[in-house]
């Protein structure tokens, strides 16, 4: 089974819209407004889809709206059962300040195909390497590093890894530097992070580090399209999560999953810009329209493509 290619156009509309939403909020130092107007328009354009679909990984639990909230019932419920993953505003401070790589995101995946990931910090490592072994969650930064450079005949000084610049990395950004690795350090957006190992052009090796649990879902379900490779590691830090976790049927709460233990079968993955940054363009509004830029892929078509749109606002 296949989620049809005709969806596609729809998806990138709905990422578009809610671009355009929060686009004119850019700058505007207003994380909540700017967020708000993402996941207004993205529930209401996926409500105008005919598709049964539910949200899997979205912002909050239950009734918390006016966020898309997981186990959110979306579209017409006339067509094709889905399970959706939303960021409709991935980078909120990027957007509240005017600074490049915010991003509105969806993945959708045919039903129970899409981790239902809960909203705790996940542990992250990806390459564009699939080979089992090179890179692993388990072994060290040094390890990774090490074979990695023997697996692409690098040498660790013209390796380049992508890691957001928080304390919690200090460990492994010190590693890192000890071997001389080139560093790419990200102050938020580590979905377009890990998307950075899936082109040479952008000059990243290996995305690592903690995150955003269903970030790290939405990435996994693009980076599978690029035949890259993924590991996630939830991390509970406190009771309250753990039995949310427990709840929501996850009974190792150690356990490394897998980049197809995340995502598998068929899956739409659309990225718009809403500033522009390392992976798309952001809004462009001249007059009455607007032009959107979207990296969409489609796992079973092989589509991987940035789509430019057009349309009147
Ligand atoms: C990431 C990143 C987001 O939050 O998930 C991060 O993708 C989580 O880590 O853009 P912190 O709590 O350390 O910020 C963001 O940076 C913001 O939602």
């Amino acid at each position: 089974m296949s989620i049809d290619k005709r969806l596609i156009d729809e998806f990138v509309n709905v990422t578009s819209r809610a671009a355009l939403e929060a686009s004119y909020l850019v700058g505007k130092k207003n994380k909540i407004a700017a967020d708000k107007a993402a996941v207004d328009s993205m529930r209401a354009e996926l409500n105008k889809m005919d598709i049964s679909g539910k949200v899997v990984i979205g912002e909050g639990e239950l009734d918390e709206a006016p966020m898309l909230y997981i186990g959110e019932k979306l579209g017409s419920n006339y067509g094709p059962e889905l399970d959706i993953a939303v960021d409709p505003l991935e980078g909120t401070n990027f957007a509240a300040n005017n600074l490049p790589g915010a991003l509105s995101v969806i993945a959708v995946s045919e039903k129970n195909n899409l981790f239902n990931a809960p909203e705790t910090y996940m542990q992250k490592i990806a390459t564009n390497v699939k080979e089992k072994n090179i890179v692993d969650l388990d072994f060290s930064t040094k390890k990774n590093i090490s074979n990695l450079c023997d697996y692409l005949n690098k040498v660790p000084e013209s390796l380049n890894a992508c890691i957001m610049d928080r304390p919690r990395h200090h460990e492994i950004i010190s590693d890192l530097k000890k071997m001389k690795v080139n560093l790419k350090l990200i102050t938020d957006g580590d979905v377009s992070g890990a998307l950075l190992v899936t082109d040479k052009k952008y000059k990243i090796d290996i995305f690592l580090g903690i995150g955003g649990g269903p970030e790290g879902v939405l990435a996994a379900s693009a980076l599978d399209a690029y035949n890259c490779s993924f590991q996630g590691r939830f991390l509970f830090d406190n009771e309250e999560d753990k039995n949310r976790a427990k709840k929501m049927g996850i009974k190792d709460l150690e356990k490394k999953y897998e980049l197809n233990e995340i995502v598998s079968g068929d899956s739409i993955f659309c990225a718009t810009g809403i500033t522009s940054g390392d992976l798309v363009e952001g809004i462009k509004i001249h007059d009455d329209k607007f032009i959107s830029e979207t990296l969409v892929t489609h796992k079973s078509t092989g589509i991987k493509k940035k789509i430019k749109l057009e349309k009147k606002i």
